[in-house]
């Protein structure tokens, strides 16, 4: 799908969704930002890939968005499964390699610390669009993972994930994979045996409804958002701030660079979040 078809997608999205979008007047303004987090009751930190970028896992748009030779968005959806089930599972595997072997940084610290620090006199809801499990590690608690999570299979009562050793390397001259359907993870559940598939919302997927009505609580009572390293192009998270900055709650976004939503929040902080958050975050 071409960018300028995406926008004009997103900007139907938004008008059709909110009356009316209240032109705001952009800040980088530091100081009067933590004066209105200070005051804020209800807190939301929507995150994206960027902030796990410091940590050393690759984001989807642009130069890291690669496996081998394929597009990593065009292996999260339920046509590349059904194609190639072996191959899904050998990129989801290299991925949970990658995840297990880094650490959370100074952007998902900061948050866990947040939280922590504040969580008794404010609600802080953290709402991922990462499947790495980076936020937990660094301890946030309320967490709500929108697109799931690479250590958890979708055959909810047996959580087992059998390790394919040895498979998932991103060598680009590997085309395909070969590793038999009956060897890959199936469900232990007596009578079952069905094949099991990453617990991740793929493309065209509906996300997990307890999980977006979580999310969707949070967003519509919140003073405050902060939306990190998100390109705001994959939704339904994509209209999530929009649509809060829309009903006048402060919207901060804390980016490397512009996205298509900046020019609609209050507060544009450009920079890596491992040196911007911390600073936002701390009293
Ligand atoms: C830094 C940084 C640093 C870098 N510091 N920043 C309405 C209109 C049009 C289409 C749709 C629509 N509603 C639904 C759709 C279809 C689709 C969709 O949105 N498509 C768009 C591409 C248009 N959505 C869905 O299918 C969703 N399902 C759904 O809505 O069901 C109902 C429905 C279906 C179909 C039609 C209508 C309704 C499900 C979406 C699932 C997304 N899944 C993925 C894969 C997960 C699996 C995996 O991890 O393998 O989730 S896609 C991928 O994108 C992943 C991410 O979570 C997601 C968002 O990406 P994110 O996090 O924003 O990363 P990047 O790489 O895009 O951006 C990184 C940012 O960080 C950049 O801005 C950098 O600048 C920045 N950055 N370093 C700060 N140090
Ligand atoms: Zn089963």
């Amino acid at each position: 799908m071409s960018i300028s078809l995406l926008n004009s997608i997103r900007r139907t999205l938004v008008v059709c969704s909110v009356p009316k979008i209240m032109a705001v007047r952009q800040s980088s303004d530091m100081t009067k930002f933590k004066e209105a987090l200070k005051s804020a009751k209800q807190v939301v930190i929507l995150s994206g890939a960027g902030i796990s970028a410091e940590s050393g896992i690759p984001t989807f748009r642009g130069a890291g968005g690669y496996w081998r030779k394929y597009q990593s968005t065009s292996l999260a959806t339920p046509g590349a499964f059904k194609s190639s089930p072996s191959l899904v599972w050998e990129f989801y595997h290299y991925r949970r390699e990658v995840a297990a072997k880094v650490q959370p940084n100074a952007g998902h610290i900061a948050i866990a610390q947040y939280e922590q620090k504040h969580g008794s006199d404010k609600t802080i809801t953290v709402i991922t669009q990462n499947v790495d499990g980076l936020h937990a590690r660094a301890g946030s608690k309320n967490l709500l993972e929108l697109h799931g999570n690479l250590y958890k299979t979708r055959c909810t009562k047996c959580k087992e994930v059998l390790a394919l050793e040895g498979r998932g390397a991103p060598d680009e001259n590997v085309v395909g994979s070969d590793i038999p359907e009956k060897s890959l993870p199936h469900c232990k559940k007596s009578g079952c045996n069905g094949l099991l598939r990453p617990h991740i919302v793929w493309f065209g997927e509906s996300l997990d409804p307890y999980v977006l009505s979580k999310a969707e609580e949070a967003m519509s009572a919140c003073d405050v958002c902060l939306v990190v390293g998100t390109s705001s192009v994959v939704y339904p998270a994509a209209m999530f701030a929009s649509q809060a900055a829309a009903r006048g709650a402060i919207v901060a976004e804390f980016n490397i660079e512009p996205t298509p939503a900046t020019h609609e929040f209050h507060y544009y902080f450009e920079g890596p979040c491992g040196t911007t958050l911390p600073e936002a975050l701390a009293d």
